[in-house]
């Protein structure tokens, strides 16, 4: 009977197919109670001379059965792995998807556009921080406590004495306090207003400049801006100065464009603010305003890429539509 065994376990060896189906035909045969352990088992009943004959053919056919099992082990694991490689083939040779580019927000677009064309006229770039005091955002400004710019409604408060600015010109108080005029400089940044529609959001970027020196004249201010203007939107553009108001310029202006609505009528646009430093502020930071005088601006990054390019709703620019994005 032992003698047919090796042929008999070859042969069902050869038709598993799977390590479950293995591990069941190793336990009939080598389990506790499996065939082969029950001849190896009945080696202590034989005779002396039979053990000596039995017992290393039985331990041979042990031996080869465990090599047998360990060898078709193998194979199996070996198929696996072919086949999981012939399934993951790659074909190096098929076309690939191609690379999609992002591009530079529109917004950050315009704000590098505006920096460099400063930058040209010499004016040197800072930044500052979001979060401010109540003084560097309106006191030193000479923005008074009953004015509407300080309610809730407009400002968004944080911690007692500190909130978002609401323009980046705290960060030009900062410079002229650390530093003595000659000033020319411009600050780009994002600010913050209670307010939303389709011309305002509650997040928006603006670029505010100044200059202080001993003789800066409205002059100035005027040449500047034209060629700012014709720089920005075309040699082309008509400009106008109209008398406005803002608490740290006296006088102050605001500068208007001719443009071209959608219909093709001519309007006038407004583009920015901008002024004369009004000698209030100048005396937050220990400036003499008999010695020195300085001009300032302020525009809205949101607001001049609207007219640039057309568009009606100041929210476009923050909804990540690509259809928006990718015009640009
Ligand atoms: C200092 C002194 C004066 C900056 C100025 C404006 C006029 C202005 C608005 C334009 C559109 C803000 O983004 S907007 O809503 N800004 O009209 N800004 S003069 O004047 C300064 C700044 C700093 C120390």
């Amino acid at each position: 009977m032992i003698n047919q065994l090796i042929p008999k376990i070859k042969k069902e060896i050869s038709i598993i197919k799977s390590e479950n189906e293995l591990m069941n035909l190793k336990s009939k045969y080598l389990g506790k109670k499996g065939e082969l352990t029950s001849y190896t088992n009945s080696i202590k009943d034989l005779s002396i001379e039979e053990k000596k004959i039995q017992g290393p053919i039985i331990n041979s056919i042990k031996k080869e059965v465990e090599s047998l099992i360990a060898t078709k082990l193998n194979s199996l694991k070996r198929s696996l792995i072919d086949k999981k490689l012939a399934e993951e083939k790659i074909d190096i040779t098929l076309p690939s998807k191609g690379t999609s580019y992002g591009s530079t927000h529109p917004i950050s677009q315009v704000s590098s556009e505006i920096v460099e064309i400063f930058t040209q006229f010499g004016f040197e770039t800072f930044e500052g921080p979001e979060i401010e005091s109540d003084y560097y955002n309106f006191e030193a400004l000479n923005i008074p406590k009953d004015h509407p710019a300080r309610d809730m409604q407009d400002t968004f408060y944080l911690n007692e004495g500190s909130l978002l600015r609401t323009h980046t010109s705290p960060m030009q108080v900062r410079i002229m306090e650390a530093n003595r005029p000659p000033i020319k400089i411009i600050s780009p940044g994002k600010v913050y207003r209670c307010d939303s529609d389709v011309t305002h959001t509650p997040m928006f970027h603006q670029i505010e400049g100044l200059l202080v020196d001993k003789s800066v004249t409205f002059a100035n201010l005027k040449g500047i801006l034209n060629e700012f203007i014709s720089r920005f939107f075309g040699s082309d553009i008509k400009t106008r100065f109209r008398p406005s108001y803002f608490p740290f310029t006296e006088p102050s202006a605001e500068l208007d464009i001719e443009w071209k609505d959608k219909s093709g009528k001519k309007t006038w646009m407004e583009v920015l603010g901008c002024g004369m430093v009004n000698p209030k502020v100048f005396a937050s930071v220990g400036y003499d305003a008999k010695e020195f005088n300085g001009l300032a601006f302020g525009m809205g990054v949101e607001r001049l890429s609207m007219i640039k390019f057309g568009i009606t709703d100041i929210r476009y620019f923050y909804q990540n539509d690509l259809k928006f994005l990718k015009q640009f």
